[in-house]
């Protein structure tokens, strides 16, 4: 078996997270070091390691964690104002997990292109 990542464990109760959403698919909890006023990760409860690792069969987990994005941005007040979504992938993308997970920013206007 290959070892739990972090976000496994947060899953599995084993360590701590500010969770602020959970349903039996996914869970969403505060980034440690925030990027923005509201940074999120919105995570499948499925181990996926990156989003090279996406099957057909997990597609709908996939379209579940943008829902849950905007039920959090329609919960806590910033639909309208707007948010970015992002899903790091690989070395280039800068991900350092490997269990995939939506981050959600919000509380302040982002720019483009993302250097
Ligand atoms: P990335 O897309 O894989 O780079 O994002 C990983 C995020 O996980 C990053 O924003 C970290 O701050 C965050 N994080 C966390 O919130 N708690 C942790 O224990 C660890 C990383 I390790």
């Amino acid at each position: 078996m290959t070892e739990k990542t972090i976000f496994s464990k947060i899953i599995d109760r084993e360590i701590p997270a500010d969770i602020v959403y959970e349903d039996e698919v996914a869970l969403a909890f505060k980034d440690l070091n925030p990027q923005a006023p509201v940074h999120l990760l919105i995570i499948p409860k499925k181990a996926i390691a990156s989003a090279n690792d996406i099957t057909s069969a997990d597609r709908e987990i996939i379209g579940h964690l943008h829902w849950v994005a905007a039920q959090i941005a329609e919960r806590d007040g910033f639909a309208a104002d707007g948010y970015r979504t992002v899903m790091n992938c690989n070395d280039n993308g800068g991900q350092t997990v490997y269990h995939i997970h939506l981050h959600l920013l919000a509380g302040k206007a982002f720019g483009w292109p993302p250097y």
